[in-house]
């Protein structure tokens, strides 16, 4: 079993939802954690909850994305992991998608994730170690009507992913990749905890408890990939 205790990891899009139970289970497990996301006083926050580190950034940029990946080996002098979550989303039928939200969904999910892996993926490869966690979607592998602009940004997500995986083994670095159906959480403008949602959504902490044993597998074992579904969703 790998110990979390004193690694340090970025979480992003850590402010609220999935990110958010991420960087609190992290923590709680022993890891110094750097919580990103754009909205300054939610990231606060949370990092006030937990001792961690918050660094204001927009995953789509390039210089933020280096800076995230700099401000934690300049805070804590290592860096083990980082979850890949920041992800935005909408839903409608294609003719009626704006070309401009086509572009700001793929600019988070798609070059956010790129990004951020390009700013990690030297010190990782120059260490021998380190372990990437994307979350992406059940819907990186189905598709289902209104979700052609979200549901092709989850593909090429996970393309990079997977692509990354085969690129990083070689060096001793974990790629791992989580699919989850429906999480109650402020995706796309929803409001979680509304007693409609407790049967038909996973929870954020769930997802989190997926991360939580991906990350603590033992050194010579990778979980590829972890898809994991509210009972009752239909998919
Ligand atoms: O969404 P939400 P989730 N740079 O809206 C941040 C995937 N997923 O937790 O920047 C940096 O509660 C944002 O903060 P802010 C989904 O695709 C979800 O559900 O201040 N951060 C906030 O902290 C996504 O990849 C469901 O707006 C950025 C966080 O991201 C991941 O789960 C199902 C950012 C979003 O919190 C987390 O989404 C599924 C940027 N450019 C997959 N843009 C689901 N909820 O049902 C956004 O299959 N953030």
């Amino acid at each position: 079993m790998t110990d979390l205790t004193d690694k340090v990891a970025i979480v992003t899009g850590a402010s609220r939802g999935i990110g958010r139970a991420i960087a609190l289970l992290l923590a709680m497990q022993g890891a110094k954690v750097v919580c990103v996301a754009r909205s300054a006083d939610d990231l606060l926050d949370v990092a006030h909850k937990i001792n961690g580190l918050a660094v204001p950034a927009d995953i789509s940029d390039e210089d933020d994305a280096q800076n995230i990946v700099e401000v934690a080996l300049r805070h804590y002098g290592r860096l083990d992991m980082i979850i890949c979550n920041a992800g935005v989303g909408s839903f409608n039928l294609l003719e009626n998608v704006d070309s401009a939200e086509w572009d700001r969904i793929f600019r988070v999910n798609v070059k956010g994730t790129f990004l951020v892996c390009k700013a990690a993926a030297p010190h990782f490869k120059l260490q021998g170690y380190g372990h990437i966690v994307g979350i992406a979607s059940d819907v990186s592998k189905r598709t289902f009507v209104t979700g052609a602009a979200y549901g092709a940004s989850k593909y090429a997500q996970d393309a990079v992913l997977s692509a990354l995986r085969k690129e990083m083994r070689p060096h001793g670095v974990k790629v791992s990749t989580i699919y989850p159906g429906l999480v109650d959480t402020y995706f796309n403008d929803s409001h979680p905890g509304g007693p409609e949602t407790e049967k038909t959504h996973l929870r954020p902490i769930d997802v989190a408890q997926a991360v939580r044993y991906i990350l603590e597998a033992p050194p010579h074992v990778v979980v590829d990939e972890l898809m994991l579904h509210p009972l009752t969703q239909d998919y």
